[in-house]
Protein backbone atom coordinates (compact mmCIF):
# COMPACT_ATOMS: atom_id res chain seq x y z
CA UNK A 1 0.00 0.00 0.00
CA UNK A 2 1.40 3.57 -1.00
CA UNK A 3 1.53 6.01 1.69
CA UNK A 4 -0.59 8.29 -0.50
CA UNK A 5 -3.33 5.67 0.20
CA UNK A 6 -3.43 4.97 3.46
CA UNK A 7 -3.40 8.87 3.95
CA UNK A 8 -6.43 9.63 1.58
CA UNK A 9 -9.82 10.50 2.85
CA UNK A 10 -12.11 7.53 2.84
CA UNK A 11 -14.90 6.98 0.28
CA UNK A 12 -17.98 5.27 0.94
CA UNK A 13 -20.14 4.04 -1.54
CA UNK A 14 -23.61 3.81 -0.37
CA UNK A 15 -27.33 4.82 -0.90
CA UNK A 16 -29.39 7.23 1.30
CA UNK A 17 -32.19 4.76 2.54
CA UNK A 18 -29.91 1.98 3.23
CA UNK A 19 -29.88 0.74 6.75
CA UNK A 20 -26.46 -0.96 6.12
CA UNK A 21 -25.09 1.66 4.83
CA UNK A 22 -26.44 3.89 7.97
CA UNK A 23 -24.69 1.67 10.11
CA UNK A 24 -21.11 2.71 8.53
CA UNK A 25 -22.10 6.91 7.99
CA UNK A 26 -22.91 6.76 11.80
CA UNK A 27 -19.76 5.07 13.01
CA UNK A 28 -17.70 7.68 10.80
CA UNK A 29 -20.00 10.42 12.36
CA UNK A 30 -19.00 8.65 15.79
CA UNK A 31 -15.44 8.79 15.36
CA UNK A 32 -15.05 11.97 13.91
CA UNK A 33 -14.10 10.39 10.60
CA UNK A 34 -13.98 12.95 7.74
CA UNK A 35 -14.95 10.86 4.72
CA UNK A 36 -16.35 11.36 0.93
CA UNK A 37 -20.05 10.03 0.43
CA UNK A 38 -20.93 8.32 -3.17
CA UNK A 39 -24.30 7.47 -3.95
CA UNK A 40 -25.11 4.25 -5.45
CA UNK A 41 -28.85 4.29 -6.39
CA UNK A 42 -30.11 0.81 -5.86
CA UNK A 43 -33.24 2.20 -7.46
CA UNK A 44 -32.12 2.03 -10.70
CA UNK A 45 -29.98 -0.98 -10.26
CA UNK A 46 -26.77 1.23 -10.13
CA UNK A 47 -25.20 -1.81 -7.81
CA UNK A 48 -25.25 -4.31 -10.40
CA UNK A 49 -22.97 -1.94 -12.94
CA UNK A 50 -19.72 -3.97 -13.76
CA UNK A 51 -18.49 -0.36 -12.01
CA UNK A 52 -19.89 -1.46 -9.21
CA UNK A 53 -19.29 -5.40 -8.60
CA UNK A 54 -15.80 -4.69 -9.14
CA UNK A 55 -16.12 -2.61 -5.54
CA UNK A 56 -18.31 -5.34 -4.25
CA UNK A 57 -19.24 -8.76 -6.37
CA UNK A 58 -22.36 -8.94 -4.21
CA UNK A 59 -23.68 -6.41 -5.65
CA UNK A 60 -24.78 -4.15 -2.47
CA UNK A 61 -23.53 -1.04 -0.82
CA UNK A 62 -21.99 -0.65 1.72
CA UNK A 63 -18.80 -0.40 0.02
CA UNK A 64 -15.56 1.66 1.91
CA UNK A 65 -12.68 2.74 0.32
CA UNK A 66 -10.24 3.34 3.19
CA UNK A 67 -6.27 2.97 3.57
CA UNK A 68 -5.87 1.39 0.35
CA UNK A 69 -8.48 -1.50 0.99
CA UNK A 70 -12.11 -1.63 -0.91
CA UNK A 71 -14.24 -3.33 1.92
CA UNK A 72 -17.68 -4.57 1.53
CA UNK A 73 -19.75 -5.84 4.23
CA UNK A 74 -21.01 -3.62 6.77
CA UNK A 75 -20.05 -5.80 9.86
CA UNK A 76 -16.13 -6.38 8.70
CA UNK A 77 -16.36 -2.16 7.84
CA UNK A 78 -17.14 -1.37 11.65
CA UNK A 79 -15.02 -3.77 13.11
CA UNK A 80 -12.25 -2.65 10.99
CA UNK A 81 -13.04 0.95 11.70
CA UNK A 82 -12.81 -0.10 15.56
CA UNK A 83 -9.87 -1.53 15.21
CA UNK A 84 -8.08 1.36 13.68
CA UNK A 85 -9.85 4.23 15.33
CA UNK A 86 -10.34 3.01 18.81
CA UNK A 87 -11.12 6.36 20.16
CA UNK A 88 -14.67 6.73 21.24
CA UNK A 89 -15.31 3.20 20.92
CA UNK A 90 -18.89 0.97 19.75
CA UNK A 91 -17.42 -2.02 21.57
CA UNK A 92 -17.28 -2.41 25.38
CA UNK A 93 -14.12 -3.34 26.54
CA UNK A 94 -14.51 -6.78 28.29
CA UNK A 95 -14.64 -9.82 26.05
CA UNK A 96 -17.98 -11.01 27.66
CA UNK A 97 -19.69 -7.57 26.88
CA UNK A 98 -18.37 -7.25 23.67
CA UNK A 99 -19.61 -10.74 22.66
CA UNK A 100 -23.49 -10.02 24.01
CA UNK A 101 -22.98 -7.14 21.57
CA UNK A 102 -21.71 -8.67 18.93
CA UNK A 103 -24.49 -10.96 19.45
CA UNK A 104 -27.25 -8.54 19.10
CA UNK A 105 -25.47 -7.49 15.97
CA UNK A 106 -26.08 -10.01 14.08
CA UNK A 107 -29.55 -10.55 15.06
CA UNK A 108 -30.01 -7.83 12.81
CA UNK A 109 -27.45 -8.15 10.31
CA UNK A 110 -27.73 -11.74 9.88
CA UNK A 111 -30.65 -12.85 10.68
CA UNK A 112 -33.59 -10.62 10.17
CA UNK A 113 -32.16 -7.24 7.16
CA UNK A 114 -30.56 -9.85 4.77
CA UNK A 115 -34.43 -11.66 4.69
CA UNK A 116 -36.06 -8.52 3.69
CA UNK A 117 -33.77 -6.12 1.73
CA UNK A 118 -34.09 -5.32 -1.70
CA UNK A 119 -33.07 -8.03 -4.21
CA UNK A 120 -34.99 -10.72 -1.88
CA UNK A 121 -38.48 -8.46 -1.87
CA UNK A 122 -37.87 -8.53 -5.50
CA UNK A 123 -37.88 -12.17 -6.13
CA UNK A 124 -40.54 -12.46 -3.62
CA UNK A 125 -42.72 -10.28 -5.79
CA UNK A 126 -41.51 -12.35 -8.67
CA UNK A 127 -42.89 -15.42 -7.21
CA UNK A 128 -45.87 -14.06 -5.78
CA UNK A 129 -47.98 -11.41 -7.93
CA UNK A 130 -50.83 -10.58 -5.35
CA UNK A 131 -48.78 -7.65 -2.95
CA UNK A 132 -51.14 -8.22 0.45
CA UNK A 133 -49.93 -11.77 -0.06
CA UNK A 134 -46.30 -11.50 0.09
CA UNK A 135 -46.95 -7.97 2.25
CA UNK A 136 -46.38 -10.48 5.47
CA UNK A 137 -42.77 -11.85 4.41
CA UNK A 138 -40.99 -8.70 5.85
CA UNK A 139 -43.16 -8.13 8.54
CA UNK A 140 -42.82 -11.94 9.32
CA UNK A 141 -38.86 -12.04 9.34
CA UNK A 142 -38.36 -8.28 10.82
CA UNK A 143 -40.67 -9.31 13.94
CA UNK A 144 -38.82 -12.51 14.41
CA UNK A 145 -35.70 -10.40 14.63
CA UNK A 146 -37.12 -7.51 16.94
CA UNK A 147 -38.57 -10.41 19.44
CA UNK A 148 -35.68 -11.85 19.43
CA UNK A 149 -33.42 -8.68 20.48
CA UNK A 150 -36.21 -7.44 22.49
CA UNK A 151 -36.16 -10.68 25.27
CA UNK A 152 -32.70 -10.30 25.36
CA UNK A 153 -32.90 -6.84 26.61
CA UNK A 154 -35.65 -7.92 29.29
CA UNK A 155 -32.86 -11.02 30.40
CA UNK A 156 -31.65 -10.07 34.26
CA UNK A 157 -28.21 -10.35 32.89
CA UNK A 158 -28.74 -7.35 30.33
CA UNK A 159 -27.06 -4.47 31.68
CA UNK A 160 -29.53 -1.11 32.12
CA UNK A 161 -29.37 2.01 30.58
CA UNK A 162 -30.99 3.80 27.01
CA UNK A 163 -28.89 2.11 24.89
CA UNK A 164 -28.84 -1.87 23.63
CA UNK A 165 -25.94 -2.26 25.68
CA UNK A 166 -25.75 0.17 29.15
CA UNK A 167 -25.44 3.75 29.00
CA UNK A 168 -23.14 4.11 25.87
CA UNK A 169 -23.67 3.60 22.36
CA UNK A 170 -22.65 0.17 20.44
CA UNK A 171 -22.42 -1.30 17.32
CA UNK A 172 -25.79 -2.99 18.61
CA UNK A 173 -27.51 0.31 18.12
CA UNK A 174 -25.71 0.79 14.85
CA UNK A 175 -27.74 -2.06 13.69
CA UNK A 176 -30.99 -1.97 15.58
CA UNK A 177 -31.82 2.11 15.16
CA UNK A 178 -31.68 1.57 10.82
CA UNK A 179 -33.45 -1.33 10.86
CA UNK A 180 -36.62 -0.10 12.58
CA UNK A 181 -36.70 2.50 10.26
CA UNK A 182 -36.89 -0.78 7.49
CA UNK A 183 -39.31 -1.87 10.25
CA UNK A 184 -42.24 1.18 9.75
CA UNK A 185 -41.46 0.92 5.87
CA UNK A 186 -42.80 -2.15 5.73
CA UNK A 187 -45.68 -1.10 7.69
CA UNK A 188 -44.64 -2.61 11.00
CA UNK A 189 -45.19 -0.53 14.54
CA UNK A 190 -41.83 -0.48 16.69
CA UNK A 191 -43.95 0.26 19.45
CA UNK A 192 -44.95 -3.11 19.70
CA UNK A 193 -41.37 -3.78 21.43
CA UNK A 194 -40.88 -1.20 23.79
CA UNK A 195 -37.43 -1.32 24.84
CA UNK A 196 -36.52 -1.42 20.96
CA UNK A 197 -38.54 1.79 20.89
CA UNK A 198 -37.14 3.63 23.66
CA UNK A 199 -33.46 2.79 22.31
CA UNK A 200 -34.61 4.11 19.05
CA UNK A 201 -35.70 7.32 20.64
CA UNK A 202 -32.33 7.94 22.43
CA UNK A 203 -30.34 7.18 19.92
CA UNK A 204 -31.78 9.44 17.22
CA UNK A 205 -31.00 11.97 20.01
CA UNK A 206 -27.03 11.48 19.34
CA UNK A 207 -25.38 13.96 17.10
CA UNK A 208 -23.89 11.24 15.10
CA UNK A 209 -27.11 9.53 14.66
CA UNK A 210 -28.65 12.84 12.93
CA UNK A 211 -25.78 13.29 11.15
CA UNK A 212 -25.43 10.00 9.46
CA UNK A 213 -29.49 9.99 8.85
CA UNK A 214 -31.12 9.26 5.76
CA UNK A 215 -32.52 12.54 6.16
CA UNK A 216 -29.06 14.03 5.69
CA UNK A 217 -28.36 11.86 2.56
CA UNK A 218 -32.11 12.09 0.65
CA UNK A 219 -30.83 13.58 -3.24
CA UNK A 220 -32.27 16.87 -3.93
N1 LIG B 1 -24.58 -8.04 4.57
C1 LIG B 1 -24.48 -6.81 3.83
C2 LIG B 1 -25.85 -6.42 3.35
C3 LIG B 1 -25.78 -5.30 2.38
C4 LIG B 1 -27.16 -5.02 1.79
O1 LIG B 1 -28.09 -5.83 1.84
N2 LIG B 1 -27.26 -3.84 1.20
C5 LIG B 1 -28.49 -3.48 0.56
C6 LIG B 1 -28.93 -2.11 0.99
S1 LIG B 1 -29.28 -2.07 2.72
C7 LIG B 1 -28.26 -3.47 -0.93
O2 LIG B 1 -27.26 -2.99 -1.40
N3 LIG B 1 -29.23 -3.99 -1.65
C8 LIG B 1 -29.16 -4.00 -3.07
C9 LIG B 1 -29.96 -5.11 -3.62
O3 LIG B 1 -30.53 -5.89 -2.85
O4 LIG B 1 -30.00 -5.18 -4.86
C10 LIG B 1 -23.87 -5.73 4.71
O5 LIG B 1 -24.07 -5.80 5.93
O6 LIG B 1 -23.19 -4.85 4.19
Amino acid sequence: MTQNARDSRPVLYHYWRSSSSWRVRWALSHKGIDYTPVAVDLLKGAQRSPEHLQRNPLGAVPVLNIDGLELGESMAILEYLEETHPERPLLPAAPRARARVRQLCQIIVADTQPLQNLSVLEHVAELVSDPEQRRPWAERYIARGFDGYEALLRRDDAPAGPCSFGDEVTLADLCLVPQCLNARRQGLDVGRWPRIAAIEAHCLRTAAAQASAPEAFKPG
